[in-house]
């Protein structure tokens, strides 16, 4: 437990004490060596190669209420921003490790798999017994499918899955540390939607949480009746006369902050790779401030800030040194007027027009990163670091 570490442990030595902490109390994910060895191969196939590579992270991390595993607390996150943005680094020349949730969306085939876009859709009977892609959808599929193809050929795109909030940081903290090779060629960008709260293993129920108080008179009466030994004892439900209805129990759940594990990435994990977080927030207000905040606290590359509401729609790059930069999809207001995609300040979200953006915004995004991302190997270069 991170109360465990004594109080008068200098500042310096708390990051890697709570590190250590953690990672010793929460186990790894059974498919962590596994995952590994992959990235290390494909790492070292593509640094061979002097090509920059990128590790992406994306969609929502879970946070357990048991051990074994029935209900856990998630976030709204798909996947949208981190698969469309493995596609646009693809394009850019990137080698991709895509650390994604499960079962979220994937680069390519998020085309076909959103319950509105069903792959099924876009097929139909062909000739002899045949399916084939509708004659409206055909072209499109066809770009998407020579795109997926030539990823994979190359082997230029590595999908690893986690589905926890400590599966996550395991497997980040190892890629990121094999990362290090790669020197400022290494990029990490971290859309993951992670969760700032956890039930640590020490209070965490090995089985499932129970809705009654069924079980505990079921033991208190050595396994022979989930009857009470006292019918006055207040185990059934007082609503209802038969004392065959056992009481229901309501649920508090006391979370334990998520240690901010970005300055561990910065200073000791992938000392030499450029960073990207991602900062999200509902408050128009405080979304540049948290996103300075942020890079202030952990002295990395880029913060792109977004808002839940308007996230498809524009971004804000805060980076040291520079003043924030808006980028924004071009769109016609719901008046009708082109948008001011310079505006220095968030749009309204009333003013954007209904559906999704014309544009992928990603298709902004990575082209400026990409361009930070060449000056910072500059930098480095003219430091001596590279
Ligand atoms: O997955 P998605 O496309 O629906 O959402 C993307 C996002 C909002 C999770 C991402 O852009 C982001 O802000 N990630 C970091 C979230 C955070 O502050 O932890």
């Amino acid at each position: 437990m991170l109360s465990d570490i004594p109080s008068e442990t200098p500042p310096e030595n708390l990051a890697a004490l709570a590190e250590d902490h953690y990672f010793a109390a929460n186990p790894p994910p059974k498919d962590l060596a596994n995952h590994v060895a992959l990235a290390r191969e494909f790492i070292d196939y593509h640094a061979a190669a002097g090509r920059r590579l990128v590790l992406v992270t994306s969609g929502g991390t879970t946070v357990p209420l048991e051990k074994q595993t029935v209900r856990f607390i998630d976030n709204f996150s798909a996947g949208t921003r981190g698969a469309t943005s493995a596609e646009y680094f693809l394009e850019a020349g990137y080698a991709v490790v895509f650390l994604h949730r499960q079962f979220s969306l994937l680069p390519f085939s998020r085309h076909y798999s959103h319950a509105t876009d069903c792959f099924l859709d876009f097929l139909r009977e062909g000739p002899n017994g045949s399916v084939v892609a509708r004659d409206e959808d055909a072209a499109r599929m066809l770009h998407v499918l020579r795109k997926y193809r030539d990823a994979r050929d190359r082997n230029m795109l590595l999908l690893l899955p986690f589905v926890s909030i400590s599966d996550y940081l395991h497997e980040l903290r190892n890629v990121a540390q094999l990362m290090r090779p790669l020197g400022p060629q290494g990029l990490l960008y971290l859309a993951a939607a992670v969760s700032d709260f956890f039930v640590p293993p020490d209070r965490m129920s090995e089985h499932k949480i129970q809705s009654t108080n069924a079980v505990d008179a079921f033991k208190k009466n050595n396994g022979s009746s989930s009857r009470p030994a006292n019918e006055e004892e207040e185990t059934f439900d007082n609503f209802d006369s038969s004392p065959t209805v056992p009481r229901s129990k309501s649920l508090i759940i006391d979370l334990d902050p998520v240690p901010k594990f970005l300055k561990n990435l910065v200073e000791g994990w992938s000392p030499q790779g450029m960073i990207v977080s991602f900062k999200l927030e509902t408050d128009p207000a405080i979304l540049v401030h948290k996103a300075r905040y942020s890079l202030d606290r952990y002295q990395h590359h880029l913060v792109i800030g977004n808002l839940l509401s308007t996230r498809k729609w524009e971004v804000v790059f805060v980076s040291p040194g520079n003043p924030d930069r808006w980028i924004r999809v071009p769109f016609r207001k719901n008046g009708g007027g082109l948008a001011d995609t310079e505006k220095e300040e968030p749009v309204d979200p009333k003013s954007l027009p209904e559906g999704e953006p014309e544009v992928e915004i990603e298709s902004l995004i990575i082209p400026a990163v990409q361009g930070l991302h060449s000056k910072y190997i500059q930098t480095m270069e003219t430091k001596g670091q590279a």
